[in-house]
């Protein structure tokens, strides 16, 4: 606090009028000699440090009462004592085995397997199987598949379309036990590793070998690098690594039958037919399980910098990530989107103090990662001169140390969470041309307003309609933010958004996947043939159809 207090001063000369577009002379000077020095203004307080108690019931609807729609399948057999020592024997140790079919013991244990991330699905699951190889998870998916046993492959079980969790009695095969780094080539940069690795873990372990996971985003900490690979997870550096369609040299895979595909390829040429490994890439556990992961890790940047700023209009947002992009290329890491309301809930739900003196309907989060510290940060400093000189930007700060690094991007990184302190949300994760993407949100909370939903008061169901997201990729994150959940709101929602997207020829969904959530609306980004052909690839994989069943096909 004190050091906040003793340092206001610095950050007022770096704020330039709202309407300026130019800036005189006295003025450019003292803005140069302020953005010379680091800027020590950001909250002292831990990142994702939450006060407000959730609003968030303990435990949500089962799937199968809020989808009515949907039948268990007949074909499917009901689990017996028979199945459950078939996997006792096979699986061994107790801790692999959370069996709430014959012991009414494991309900609690079940729980947490059986309800997503949000809150917002839940199953009937109960038999959890934690394998802990290959072979294990083979045998499993062959007795499976014989005996007509529904599985859900689950990761971290951070997915935010209801892809992870049962909705019926499914097993459910989690792959946290195996999660083992396995090879790790200090030349090449190939890393192979089980599914079940925590993405941090990962990470971590390649930054003590002076590398970097091309993967990075706010759920590192609990998802598994099997989970993004079967998501295609985006994330929040996929502006400078790139999608894990180019980064992932080879994988390992379960069939349904237990057949295991083995294109574990360490190498970043392999021009021999097929690609197969991408089919596994995005499928969300509709073909098979993924085992094993190899993949391209680039060099970790000896110097990180980070910016945050304060912008007046979305045009102004456009016009500054053209000026990051051919100003910073080649440094340039993330170019992160927030709007004013969601940076007001994340304040709401952390009492933590904001980066920037005043308000803005736009913010931006910028990081650059290179070889050279001083010329990284001068690199920064002169782009954020410049882009307020031009009257792009309002208002600025740049991170010093990395304590102020983690702050400011908890600003961004902890919208998710924030929110779900704060009830439900409907999540909308699309990509659009970026000169539209934030009319959707204008657009969706004009919709909900006008249909006397949206208010401050708690008789409103909507408490707030947000965007932000990854402007780098034109890919928005929509939020409905909810004090409750009520089908008026779904009902002014959806097909709404969908159809928004569909006009624009947009995705309706960038990174998340389509999981339960998108099943019924797959028809809005993909057309009919290309859906028949994704139906053929899981029938050939699948041809029983027991790999997560009742999701998008
Ligand atoms: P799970 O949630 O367990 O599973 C997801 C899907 O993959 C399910 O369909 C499941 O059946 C399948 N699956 C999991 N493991 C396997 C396997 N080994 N083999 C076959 N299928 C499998 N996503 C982004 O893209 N970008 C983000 O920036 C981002 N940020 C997030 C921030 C927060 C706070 C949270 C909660 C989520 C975020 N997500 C983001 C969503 C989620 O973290 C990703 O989709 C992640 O890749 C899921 O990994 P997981 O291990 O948790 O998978
Ligand atoms: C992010 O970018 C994640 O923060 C989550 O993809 C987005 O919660 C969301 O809608
Ligand atoms: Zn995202």
């Amino acid at each position: 606090m004190a050091a906040r207090q003793q340092l206001t001063p610095v950050l007022r000369r770096l704020q330039l009028p709202r309407a300026a577009a130019n800036i005189n002379r006295t003025r450019q000077a003292a803005l140069q000699q302020s953005l010379s020095r680091p800027v020590r203004c950001l909250s002292s307080s831990r990142p994702r440090c939450f006060h407000q108690t959730t609003a968030v019931a303990a435990t949500a609807k089962h799937t199968s009462e809020t989808y009515p729609d949907i039948q268990r399948d007949a074909r499917f057999a009901q689990l017996t004592p028979e199945h459950v020592a078939y996997f006792r024997g096979l699986l061994g140790s107790e801790s692999a085995v959370i069996d709430g079919a014959t012991s009414s013991d494991a309900a609690d244990d079940i729980e947490p397997f059986n309800s997503d991330w949000m809150r917002k699905y839940r199953g009937h699951c109960r038999l959890v199987l934690k394998p802990s190889s290959t072979d294990e998870v083979s045998q499993i998916l062959r007795y499976c598949n014989d005996n007509m046993l529904a599985v859900v492959p689950q990761g971290g079980n951070t997915g935010l379309v209801g892809g992870s969790v049962p909705v019926f009695d499914e097993i459910v095969v989690n792959m946290s036990r195996m999660n083992r780094i396995l090879e790790f080539d200090e030349v090449s940069g190939a890393l192979v590793a089980e599914a079940g690795c925590i993405l941090e873990v990962a990470d971590q372990f390649l930054a003590s070998k002076g590398y970097i996971f091309p993967l990075d985003l706010g759920a590192k900490g609990s998802c598994h690098i099997g989970g993004n690979v079967s998501t295609n997870a985006g994330g929040l550096r996929l502006l400078r690594y790139g999608s894990l369609h180019g980064t992932v040299l080879g994988l390992e895979a379960v069939l349904a039958d237990g057949t295991v595909v083995d294109d574990l390829c360490k190498l970043r040429k392999n021009n021999t037919g097929y690609d197969l490994k991408q089919l596994f890439i995005g499928a969300e556990g509709t073909i098979g399980i993924v085992t094993k992961v190899s993949i391209q890790c680039p060099q970790r940047s000896a110097a990180q910098n980070v910016a945050f700023f304060g912008l007046e209009s979305f045009d102004k947002v456009q016009q500054a990530f053209r000026e990051a992009k051919s100003q910073l290329s080649e440094i340039l890491s993330a170019f992160e989107l927030m709007d004013e309301g969601s940076q007001a809930l994340v304040r709401q739900v952390t009492n933590n103090k904001r980066p920037l003196e005043s308000q803005y309907p736009f913010y931006c989060l910028i990081e650059t990662s290179g070889s050279n510290a001083d010329h990284d940060s001068e690199k920064l400093a002169a782009f954020l001169e410049d882009v307020m000189e031009k009257g792009i930007v309002a208002d600025g700060t740049l991170a010093q140390d990395e304590t102020q690094i983690k702050s400011l991007w908890a600003w961004r990184e902890g919208i998710t969470e924030a929110l779900s302190h704060l009830g439900g949300t409907y999540k909308y994760d699309v990509s659009i041309p970026v000169k539209d993407l934030y009319q959707l949100v204008e657009d969706t909370r004009a919709r909900v307003d006008e249909a006397g939903l949206l208010g401050d008061s708690d008789e409103f169901p909507v408490r707030a309609v947000v965007g932000y997201g990854h402007m780098g990729d034109a890919n928005l994150h929509l939020n409905v933010s909810t004090r409750r959940m009520d089908p008026r709101v779904e009902k002014v929602l959806e097909p709404f958004v969908y159809e928004w997207i569909a006009e624009r020829q947009g995705s309706i969904s960038a990174e998340h996947g389509l999981g339960l959530m998108k099943k019924k609306f797959i028809g809005y980004s993909r057309n009919p043939t290309m859906v028949g052909l994704m139906k053929n690839i899981k029938n050939t994989f699948d041809p029983k159809g027991i790999l997560n069943p009742y999701k998008y096909l």
